[in-house]
């Protein structure tokens, strides 16, 4: 496989030695090398340029990232190519990645015209409380390498126009997306003017320079998406310098298919989210929360189109499920299933599958497992495309079922009864709670994120952009006289 061509395009240049081995899961073929950087160095250059930064007004800042977007617009294809041959996400995935980085810079162009704050009622004669919102300083960003560079861009677009400075830790088996991401920006910096050296430091390094940016009193912000295991790492070195963070972390998340679900609509949704990204978004589906009275006819549903799933090169148009990233979550795959079974579930699919042409890419049917109950298998997060599917009677049981994980970010409710659909949203614990489309596949424009391990954080649009700035509380007193809040007399 020749990247160069590809990668030229896109402005990336790689040294003859590099330090990270990268090769395709596609099939195996190795793509480069690229050279390790030294993130604290990254972090100084950072700081410097956030000093510059954040006294660019905001909306100017917003032209930088506009420029961007353009950018991306017209490197679309290329990079999803790219996205597709670094993490083997299917081609229309890999375009739909750079897509989701062109939209937010889209949101984040517009937000840099209202950075509002709000103006308060003073209980005091002549005084006015104002808020207002100001740069935080330097964010680092961790990225998995599921998603490698529209989640970069969530938070790097909303973190520059807040006027702050970027390092990113890349994943290390997707650092060549970020180096062309990396590029791109350079290009929409020159036609944007000067912008100040460090403003977009990437980083291509493994776990210890998680660690260096949690650490590090420098680092205003850690934004962090990954295993709940590396938010657990990452999140209490954080918080003993009482630094901020925002983790995006694993999901675990369910949908309930109700009897009154279309289920021509519901298969279709279930199919995308259960094997979309063979499985390893943070968002895919992982439980089937099915009425017992429907279960057979879904199953029989859910069977045929399981087994006519075009499994492939993922550059190929047509093919819907790809390789997993590698062998080790070939492996874990395999263990889950094989656990599932112990714990008396009942198996289709989940075996590998070869490919003419990838003997090295690690492609698997994806699975359908019926389980007896939601047992400890069912209650983790496997990246791979297992679906669990059990049944209930009752609604509120159904409910109790999507809550009873230790992980709270997406669900879903397929119905077409009203009364349902309301009690299902203001039951379930997650944040982020759908009706008739299945828990993954969110727009920008909500917050993102979840509850209990999945770490809490929410990122992308809404009102998000305020984790990336500093608020601070403004008293004003206009008037000749000092009176004191509380009625508190202090007269000499
Ligand atoms: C992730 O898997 O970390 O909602 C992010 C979705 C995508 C983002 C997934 N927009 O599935």
């Amino acid at each position: 496989m020749d990247v160069a061509p590809l990668l030229s395009r896109l402005g990336v240049e790689l040294p003859e030695l590099g330090d990270i081995p990268v090769t395709s899961p596609i099939d195996g073929t190795p793509m480069g090398r690229v050279p390790a950087r030294d993130i604290d160095a990254a972090i100084g250059r950072a700081q410097a340029a956030f000093a510059a930064w954040k006294t660019v007004p905001a909306p100017r800042r917003g032209e930088l990232v506009r420029r961007f977007a353009e950018t991306l617009r017209n490197h679309k294809d290329d990079l999803g190519l790219l996205v597709t041959l670094e993490t083997g996400k299917i081609l229309q995935e890999g375009l739909g990645e750079v897509q989701e980085m062109i939209d937010i810079c889209d949101f984040a162009v517009g937000l840099s015209r209202q950075l509002h704050g709000l103006t308060i009622a003073s209980e005091r004669p002549h005084h006015r409380l104002m808020e207002s919102w100001h740069p935080l300083g330097v964010v680092g960003i961790v990225s998995a390498f599921n998603f490698p560079v529209a989640v970069w861009a969530w938070n790097a677009a909303l973190a520059l126009v807040c006027g702050n400075a970027l390092v990113w830790k890349t994943s290390e088996k997707t650092p060549l997306t970020a180096l062309a991401c990396k590029a791109l920006f350079l290009r929409a910096a020159n036609m944007f003017g000067d912008i100040p050296d460090g403003l977009c430091e990437v980083v291509p390094a493994g776990r210890d320079a998680a660690v260096t940016l949690a650490d590090d009193r420098r680092v205003a912000l850690l934004s962090a998406t990954g295993s709940t295991a590396m938010g657990r790492a990452l999140a209490p070195r954080v918080a003993a310098r009482l630094g901020r963070s925002l983790l995006e972390l694993g999901g675990n998340n369910a949908a309930i298919l109700c009897p009154s679900a279309d289920l021509d609509l519901a298969v279709r949704a279930i199919l995308f989210a259960a094997i979309g990204t063979a499985g390893q978004r943070c968002t895919s589906l992982r439980r089937l929360i099915v009425h017992h009275e429907i279960l057979d006819t879904v199953m029989d549903r859910l069977k045929a189109a399981y087994g006519r799933i075009p499994i492939g090169d993922p550059r190929l148009p047509g093919t819907l499920l790809g390789p997993l990233i590698d062998e080790a979550a070939f492996a874990a795959m395999q263990d889950s299933l094989a656990q599932a079974k112990a714990e008396g579930g009942t198996v289709t699919g989940g075996h590998r599958v070869a490919v003419p042409g990838c003997a090295d890419g690690w492609y698997a049917a994806p699975a359908l497992v019926e389980m007896p109950t939601q047992s400890g298998v069912v209650r983790r997060e496997t990246f791979a495309p297992i679906l669990y599917v059990m049944t209930y009677r009752t609604l509120d049981q159904a409910i109790v079922l999507n809550n009873q994980v230790d992980q709270g970010l997406s669900s879903s409710i397929f119905t077409t009864d009203l009364r349902e659909a309301e009690h299902f949203l203001a039951g379930s614990d997650c944040g982020i709670a759908n009706v008739n489309i299945g828990p993954s596949g969110a727009e920008i424009g909500g917050a993102f994120g979840g509850e209990k391990d999945s770490g809490g954080g929410r990122e992308a649009g809404s009102d998000c952009w305020k984790a990336y700035m500093r608020r601070a509380t403004n008293t004003i007193n206009a008037g000749r006289d000092l009176p004191l809040a509380q009625g508190i007399r202090f007269d000499l």
